[in-house]
């Protein structure tokens, strides 16, 4: 494939700072190098602006720093667009996960002039469907998947002027462990019924829960997004991110999803999000990030 790497290094949505140095040590890690040496053409396009939390007022305690995050969204998604008009294939690295409202917004306004529809696949310890009304943190990464499917925030979901990017039926969440009460509603409430939970990862395997959230994601669609946060992964693997939380997939676990992804060959983008260095190890949470995207553009072990 051609690939762009596109960075945003967006903390607004998150209250932990660090994640907006995601970018930086995603690329330290050396994932282009990774990609081409998979035979790839990698170009990287280098950073989406981003406001610095301190130059700005937080506005709106329900939804902080929304005006900021949109701005930069919006961006992404026309580098998105720009990106796949272009024929190559949009890496995006964040930052926090409020970035997903832009590069999903992107792919879709893509396909949609070609009047087709995407799947999305939510890789994450969390839902992250909360509205400014029901969030408990006023975060902003805690609502990206609610904008995308038609909910709230307003200005996150009609990036380009239109909602919703995704359907309920080709939007799946896999890995989740961490859902507010709040968010359980927000769920019946968009008509998501394709929640693969770590509980569903434990009792049927990796192998059956990855095929049967890409039969979903693509059915009637051009293919799918893949949007993975590194808190899915079990903190002892993954101790770089924003929000950590305990019994995640495991290092096997991460890589078979990413290789049974690669085997399918359906996906349209990818994004890799909440890559937090500041609390990190020596980098190993954004190594864990290359290995894994090396997995899901084809790298196999023999
Ligand atoms: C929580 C945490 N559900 C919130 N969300 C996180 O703030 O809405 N998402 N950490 O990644
Ligand atoms: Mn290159
Ligand atoms: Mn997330
Ligand atoms: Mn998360």
């Amino acid at each position: 494939r051609r690939i762009r790497l596109i960075g945003v290094p967006l903390d607004l949505g998150a209250s932990r700072r660090g994640v907006d140095m995601g970018p930086s040590a995603v690329r330290v890690a050396g994932l282009e190098a990774r990609l081409e040496a998979l035979g790839h053409v990698v170009t990287d396009g280098g950073n989406i602006s981003v406001a610095i939390a301190e130059t700005k007022t937080v506005g709106e305690q329900n939804a902080r720093y929304l005006k900021e995050i949109t701005e930069t969204c919006t961006k992404a998604a026309e580098m998105v667009v720009k990106t796949l008009e272009e024929g190559m294939t949009p890496v995006i690295l964040g930052g926090d996960h409020s970035v997903a409202a832009g590069s999903v917004s992107g792919v879709a306004e893509f396909y949609r002039r070609q009047h087709q529809k995407i799947g999305l696949i939510w890789i994450d310890a969390h839902s992250d469907i909360n509205t400014p009304a029901s969030s408990p943190s006023g975060n902003v990464h805690g609502m990206p998947l609610a904008a995308l499917l038609g909910l709230e925030p307003a200005s996150l979901a009609n990036i380009f002027g239109w909602s919703p990017k995704v359907a309920p039926e080709n939007t799946v969440l896999v890995g989740v462990r961490d859902i507010d009460a709040t968010e359980k509603e927000n769920i019946k409430r968009a008509g998501v019924t394709e929640v693969y939970t770590m509980r569903d990862i434990d009792e049927r395997g990796m192998r059956t829960v990855m095929e049967e959230a890409l039969r979903a994601a693509g059915r009637g669609t051009a293919g799918y997004h893949v949007s993975l946060d590194m808190d899915w992964i079990d903190p002892e693997d993954a101790p770089g991110v924003g929000t950590p939380v305990r019994g995640g997939a495991t290092y096997r676990e991460a890589h078979l999803a990413m290789e049974i992804i690669a085997d399918h060959g359906r996906m349209l983008s990818f994004e890799i999000v909440e890559v937090n260095p500041v609390i990190d190890e020596h980098n190993r949470t954004a190594d864990l990030a290359v290995e894994l995207i090396s997995s899901a553009f084809g790298k196999k072990i023999l």
